[in-house]
């Protein structure tokens, strides 16, 4: 069985661990978002990939959900001390080896996908992971503050102001001309159905389905998605400053609708969301909380079960 999945982070990289449980022979293939990638230090830095490989790979920092295991900050405390900015942003010292790695591969030449899977032959997700784009796209967020009305990067919004500042409008800057990475329209082709985790739905599944052609590529499979919304609030983190940012409501309901027809088959909600419904999509109240493997194996397998009965 080929399964294709459009993954975030934390919300993503948790729910993949899931369904590999569920699904331990299934061929799984996972498109990650590179809308949140920063250019740090002279380093490219891809948390939602990193986040991924690392969850699944066993070496992430499972309390933070991003990050390295027994993670150091020297060079973190250097680089402070020499005063360079910024200073908002956590680089741990095992995590600077990945960026360092990436950003020696990207001067040489090698698109991210390649680097990606470089990266990926040490962590070894048992996934195949592939960037959604090898042409840089980045989101920023239109803020007013006392500075003025400006655009700023998402993760300087995000990780600096913890989205306290409204966004007034979020733009992926260069998705226009950005092409799909190598292997990723072939993937979804090639898929016996499409998982949507439960990630954000605007700044991580919303970013990916932007690239020119995944959505339509996706939309033409069996699609199930699980809300990250329950009883109208995200489960965890700040999901909904970002459907604010583009007037939808933070429900499973207003979720559900923003991903539509044709693109969703079946939504899973949770038991107190039962009652979401919309014209040609098979809703279904679940467990929702992937609050230890179990529950996070067992809801990633209502989701392929459903999507398998609707394929
Ligand atoms: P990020 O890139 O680190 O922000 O991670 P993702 O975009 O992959 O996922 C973030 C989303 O995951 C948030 O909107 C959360 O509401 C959602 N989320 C986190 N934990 C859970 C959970 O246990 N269950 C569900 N349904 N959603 C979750
Ligand atoms: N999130 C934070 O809230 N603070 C940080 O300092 C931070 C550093 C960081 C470094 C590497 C990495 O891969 C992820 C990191 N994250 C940090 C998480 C990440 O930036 C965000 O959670 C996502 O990009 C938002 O989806
Ligand atoms: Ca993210
Ligand atoms: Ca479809």
């Amino acid at each position: 069985m080929r399964i294709v999945s459009l993954a975030g982070g934390i919300g993503g990289a948790r729910f993949l661990r899931g369904l590999k449980a569920a699904a331990p022979d299934a061929e799984i293939t996972v498109i990650g978002n590179t809308g949140d990638d920063i250019t740090l230090f002279g380093l490219r830095v891809c948390p939602d990939l990193d986040t991924v490989m690392y969850t699944l790979g066993g070496g992430i920092n499972e309390e933070q959900g991003w990050g390295r295991e027994k993670e150091t900050h020297a060079v973190k405390e250097e680089l402070a001390a020499y005063g360079v900015e910024p200073q908002w942003f956590g680089l741990g010292d095992r995590d600077f080896a990945t960026h360092i790695v990436r950003s020696q591969m990207l001067e040489a030449g090698y698109p991210l996908s390649q680097i990606t899977e470089a990266l990926c032959a040490r962590w070894q997700p048992g996934v195949r992971l592939i960037p959604m784009s090898d042409d840089r796209c980045e989101t920023h967020v239109v803020i007013t503050d006392e500075r003025g009305k400006r655009a700023i990067h998402f993760q300087e919004w995000w990780v600096r102001m913890r989205a306290s500042v409204p966004a007034e409008s979020i733009a992926l800057v260069g998705v226009d001309t950005a092409k799909p990475a190598p292997g990723v329209l072939e993937a979804i082709a090639e898929a016996d159905v499409v998982i949507l985790p439960p990630s954000n739905p605007v700044v991580s599944v919303g970013t990916i389905l932007q690239v020119p052609g995944i959505r339509d590529a996706v939309a033409a499979k069996t699609v199930v998605g699980v809300s990250p919304i329950i009883g109208g609030a995200p489960v965890r983190g700040m999901a909904d400053a970002t459907l604010a940012a583009i007037g939808v409501e933070t429900s499973a309901q207003a979720v559900l609708e923003l991903y539509g027809r044709p693109l969703l088959d079946g939504w899973l909600v949770a038991q107190e969301d039962a009652g979401v419904a919309l014209d040609g999509v098979t809703v279904q109240a679940r467990p929702l909380l992937m609050s230890d493997p179990d529950a996070t194996r067992a809801l990633a397998g209502a989701a392929l079960d459903l999507a398998l009965d609707l394929a």
